[in-house]
């Protein structure tokens, strides 16, 4: 059989990157990347001494296991043959033949892996350390509401094997790793987490970043604002999203160019300006796509 590649979603996280690599490793797969990875990833793997996979800006031709996602808007272009999918995603999902697809309401596609897996992962340091940093990195260190008992059990275990004696310290190194914005330029700051979805047939773009000092976003919001309405105008989307999300005052400054009765209806807030504060909202999956969408559904 061709090469078979393991690969997670556009603008790479921790859990993609981590989950492809442990996943393609345990399979005698090719792990890769669908763009360059983060500050935090780059973090984890340095501190766990694994090389980045490679980087597969076009599949076109390939076999592919598609981990931590399954939109098609969220996929490496020119994805064509689809052999797996182990996600913990919503699903929005079309596919010609039947193929295996794995997908659980957990924390982390790493947890998942950590489950299928337990044999190959308790004999592998390495392996442990990635999935460990992933689950902490997409929990935000078990704060996100879609941390689940599972996620934490889990984590627990795989600290023992990673020798890591205290998580969330571990956790809060790895979260800290790309959590400032001074010096970056805006649009890579927006776009190192970028989610493109359908909702109605309407394009909606949600970006999130997290940050330990709100007010680094607060001194750039004239920037964050044009350029979300650039993006908005010049790619066709009916609104652009940005997530400014504070790990320690755990909250989240959402950023939107759109129509704000939207956002007003979708978190029941009254909104003036081009932002809002929402207090305990960590999470995009959770917390912010689902009921933007709902606002869509009902019209
Ligand atoms: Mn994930």
């Amino acid at each position: 059989m061709a090469d078979i590649y393991v690969i997670g979603h556009k603008a790479p996280d921790t859990d993609t990157v981590c989950s492809a690599i442990v996943y393609a490793a345990i399979k005698g797969y090719k792990a890769a990347t669908a763009g360059p990875i983060n500050e935090e990833t780059q973090f984890v793997l340095d501190y766990f001494k694994v090389s980045v996979p490679e980087v597969l800006e076009n599949a076109a031709g390939k076999t592919l296991v598609l981990v931590d996602h399954n939109e098609p808007g969220q996929r490496v272009d020119g994805a064509e043959k689809i052999l797996e999918i182990i996600d913990h995603h919503k699903m929005n999902f079309n596919y010609p033949d039947p193929i295996f697809i794995h997908v659980e309401p957990v924390g982390s596609t790493a947890t998942i892996l950590a489950k299928m897996f337990p044999n190959e992962i308790k004999a592998n340091k390495t392996y442990a350390g990635l999935l460990l940093s992933a689950i902490l990195s997409d929990t935000v260190i078990f704060k996100s509401p879609t941390t689940t008992e599972e996620d934490k059990k889990i984590a627990e275990e795989l600290a023992k094997v990673a020798e890591i004696t205290d998580i969330v310290k571990f956790g809060v190194e790895v979260k800290k790793a790309k959590a400032s914005i001074k010096g970056k330029p805006i649009a890579d700051v927006i776009h190192v987490d970028f989610k493109d979805y359908d909702f109605k047939g309407k394009k909606v773009g949600i970006g999130q970043t997290e940050v330990v000092d709100i007010q680094e976003v607060y001194d750039r919001k004239d920037e964050v604002v044009n350029y979300l309405t650039e993006l908005k105008n010049s790619k066709g989307y009916d609104m652009v999203i940005f997530m400014a999300t504070d790990i320690i005052k755990e909250g989240t400054e959402l950023y939107y160019v759109g129509d704000a009765k939207i956002i007003e209806k979708a978190f029941n807030v009254k909104v003036e300006g081009p932002s809002v504060w929402l207090p305990g909202v960590l999470s995009r999956k959770k917390q912010v796509a689902p009921p933007v969408e709902k606002v869509y559904l009902e019209g």
